[in-house]
């Protein structure tokens, strides 16, 4: 089961052609895919060799095959992780019972709607980084970009397996308008606000696959505990491609830091703007701006339809095995809340409070990362900036503080305050010119750009200086 047929014209592991209507409708979605491919991936490149991964197997270790491959070649397919034997439906309402290989008539639209909104995330960030192919750091880099595109265009795939394969005509529709919605577009955006911010340079890449991709990763670990079986199953295979994305704006952000670092003990002035690098306190705006984007992508700290997918046993919470009341009901928990002018902690049920319940991980998760940055700092003799997270209630435009502002250490501020101290705190025209203008390509096999360290390693083993891709 867990080995991937490439024979066919969809690679699969879940024996298609054993469904030939199923089979024929994705083969009719297909050539609409590749058109939206042609039209909305990265710019320039289609017709270059990449060097990216293509899975062989869903087995734990074995399912990475490295080559170079044209874009539009890529074997995009439906890889689903093995079914586990008797698997139980792990908390809400219907716990212990045995989970479902069909959906049950009374979550259909609730269950579409989560699958719609995760499946429109995917296409959204390739449309959102197809320009930066042409403003490189590096081969290295151009790489890594494109294997994050192609990887979000198989998660696209993973998706539309479930629309076409169990929502019957609606699906096949939703299906249709996953490619028809446009992110940033003012009249047919994408679903989710972040996922419609620009992407123009690659300290934006760099933070959005560290912040924004690290929502994917919890949102997709809280539908791997879906009662839907088939929704589980896809997820926990796209858990293992999500970790390369990660990986890939950790370490991205994290080279822009140590040369900014570099390039200011170099300067007389220790300015590491004057050397063409990014200096930290812009580095700070930039993750200040994509953390709390990525936060309002959890919803609202109090929501009722937090509370009827738990219910349902449509999401769980991230790894609910280590929870031990996996009902939730007549416990709450405190969130803090406005009343006036000040703040004041109320006690929600806990249902309702699922979405601060994994944004609250999700957080967690996010400190690691700036302590890795921050001791990377350290080891390149940075003695005094450390990063920092602001605080969850800073620059949200969704949920319970949307309606307020609030400085990046939580407290609140006034619209006077906010206007006189927005600059020191979120990206300036100035400070997103600036990196623009130092978002010259470098296209030579193993050479950097100035105002990014190089990585530790190569890909697969390989050395820096590989040709990743070739023009
Ligand atoms: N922007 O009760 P509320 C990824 C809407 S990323 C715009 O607050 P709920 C990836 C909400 O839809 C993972 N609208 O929230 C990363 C609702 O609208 P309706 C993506 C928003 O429903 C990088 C209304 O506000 N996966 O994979 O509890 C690259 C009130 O809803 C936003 C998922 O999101 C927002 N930020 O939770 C590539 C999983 N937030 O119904 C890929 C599926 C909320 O009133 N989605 N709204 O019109 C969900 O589980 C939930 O829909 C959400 C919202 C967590 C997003």
């Amino acid at each position: 089961m867990t080995s991937i047929d490439y024979a066919t014209r969809i690679p699969n592991n879940v024996d298609l052609s054993s469904d030939q209507r199923l089979q024929r409708a994705l083969e009719k979605w297909q050539p609409a895919f590749l058109d939206w491919w042609n039209d909305m991936g990265p710019i320039g490149w289609q017709a270059s060799d990449v060097y990216l991964r293509t899975a062989v197997s869903t087995d734990k270790g074995g399912w990475a095959h490295f080559d170079h491959v044209k874009m539009p070649d890529y074997r995009w397919g439906i890889f689903l992780a093995e079914a586990e034997n008797d698997r139980r439906v792990g908390f809400g309402d219907h716990c212990g019972q045995p989970v479902w290989n069909e959906v049950p008539g009374e979550y259909r639209n609730i269950l579409r709607r989560i699958i719609v909104t995760q499946g429109d995330t995917e296409p959204a960030s390739v449309e959102q980084q197809r320009w930066l192919g042409a403003t490189t750091p590096s081969l290295y880099d151009l790489r890594n970009l494109f294997q994050v595109n192609v990887e979000e265009g198989r998660h696209l795939w993973a998706m539309v397996y479930l629309l076409h394969g169990y929502f019957g005509r609606d699906g096949r529709d939703e299906a249709d308008a996953l490619l028809e919605r446009r992110a940033g577009d003012a009249d047919k955006p994408r679903i989710l606000d972040a996922f419609n911010q620009p992407c123009p340079d690659w300290l934006t890449f760099f933070c959005f696959t560290t912040f924004t991709d690290r929502d994917g990763k919890f949102q997709l670990g809280a539908l791997a505990e879906s009662s839907f079986d088939p929704l589980s199953r896809t997820c926990r295979f796209m858990l293992t491609e999500e970790a390369h994305h990660l990986f890939v704006g950790q370490t991205g952000v994290e080279r822009v830091l140590r040369r900014a670092v570099q390039l200011a003990k170099q300067d007389p002035n220790g300015d590491a703007r004057a050397q063409g690098g990014i200096d930290l306190p812009t580095i700070q705006r930039f993750v200040n701006y994509w953390f709390s984007y990525s936060l309002d992508l959890f919803g609202s700290e109090i929501s009722s339809n937090a509370a009827d997918f738990f219910a349902a046993g449509l999401k769980g919470r991230w790894k609910e095995e280590k929870y031990e009341d996996h009902v939730a009901l007549g416990v709450t928990r405190p969130i803090v809340e406005l009343d006036g002018e000040t703040l004041a902690s109320h006690d929600i049920p806990l249902r309702n409070a699922m979405n601060e319940v994994l944004r609250d991980e999700y957080v967690d998760d996010c400190r690691k990362v700036l302590e890795k940055w921050n001791k990377a700092l350290v080891e390149e003799g940075e003695e005094h900036f450390q990063i920092t997270l602001p605080h969850i209630r800073f620059h949200r435009r969704q949920g319970i503080y949307a309606e307020h502002r609030f400085d990046p250490q939580g407290n609140p501020v006034s619209a006077e305050e906010w206007k006189a101290r927005v600059g020191e705190w979120l990206p300036t025209d100035a400070d997103r010119a600036y990196v623009t203008s130092l978002m010259t390509p470098v296209y030579e096999p193993g050479k950097m750009a100035n105002w990014i360290a190089a990585p530790r390693r190569g890909i697969n083993n390989l050395p820096l200086d590989y040709d990743y891709v070739r023009r």
